[in-house]
């Protein structure tokens, strides 16, 4: 099995099973920070700072097991196409927002969907992946809905016959649907729902041996904890390496080579 190339897979050993990406995607100024701050410091900014990319790791021990949880906040001004489509490549479960009081992300949206669609199907061709990545899309700033431009009826038609996807309204602002958000997510995922944010005990990083001591399941580790920890200082992977781990999946996976299909 490939493992994904971080130092701090060694640090832990986690299984390659265990370590996953989630990748957060949508137009500029509809939120994504915002879920992601709420996921990680459960508060959200009401100052807007531009993302260029910003790269998150969290570690969880649940029921003795340990999960690594890689997060990706992209730009929404997507100034390096080939980059958003690495984010794709090496992506594992996406959210895609929109914002109820704006339609061209919700269009933006649509677009994204299918991207992910067509890039994982080619990917799929040369990998035992499935093409279908879990995906949740989430209908941003609820609390705004007197100047909703996203009909009812069309995100469902988006979301129709799809059961990899889910469709959520949320408000990061006020934390409306947001957890739920989160638990569909990695339901979907086949993860353990305890990964979202009311679901564990969050532990500060100087208690971090805590991930070694309950990893061994030594006899303070009861079944049924579940805790996390977001690393302090986590650096992307460098695109380089993400290259080859695209790259190992596949070629390593696949004795034949499918034509017009172009993985970077
Ligand atoms: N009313 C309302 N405002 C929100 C909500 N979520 C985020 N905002 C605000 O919307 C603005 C943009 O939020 P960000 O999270 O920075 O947007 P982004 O999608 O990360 O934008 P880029 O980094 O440029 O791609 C900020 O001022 C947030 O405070 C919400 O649920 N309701
Ligand atoms: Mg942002």
């Amino acid at each position: 099995m490939i493992k994904k190339m971080s130092p701090s897979d060694n640090e832990f050993d986690i299984p390659a099973k265990n370590c996953q990406r989630m990748v957060i995607l949508g137009s500029t100024k509809v939120g994504k920070t915002a879920i992601i701050s709420r996921f990680l410091n459960e508060k959200c900014d009401d100052q807007y700072t531009p993302t260029i990319e910003d790269f998150h790791r969290k570690f969880y021990n649940i029921r003795g097991e340990l999960y690594k949880l890689d997060i990706l906040d992209t730009s929404g001004n997507h100034p390096f196409p080939a980059m958003r489509r690495l984010s794709i490549l090496t992506g594992d479960v996406f959210i895609l927002v929109f914002s109820l009081d704006n339609r061209e992300s919700f269009l933006e949206v649509q677009r994204l969907k299918r991207q992910i669609h067509e890039t994982k199907s080619c990917l799929k061709n040369k990998t035992k992946d499935n093409a279908d990545a879990p995906v949740v899309i989430c209908g941003n700033k609820c609390d705004r809905d007197f100047y909703r431009e996203v009909q009812e009826e069309e995100i469902e038609h988006l979301v129709a016959g799809d059961e990899q996807c889910a469709y959520f309204e949320i408000s990061a602002k006020r934390n409306t649907n947001v957890d739920q958000m989160f638990n569909a997510l990695f339901t979907l995922a086949k993860l353990p729902n305890e990964m979202s944010p009311d679901r564990h005990r969050k532990v500060s990083q100087q208690y971090c041996e805590v991930l070694h001591r309950k990893s061994s399941r030594s006899k303070k580790a009861k079944d049924g904890d579940a805790y996390g920890i977001v690393a302090p200082f986590a650096r992307r992977p460098s695109v380089h390496s993400d290259l080859m781990y695209i790259k190992e999946k596949a070629v390593g996976s696949s004795q034949t080579k499918d034509k017009g299909c172009i993985i970077c």
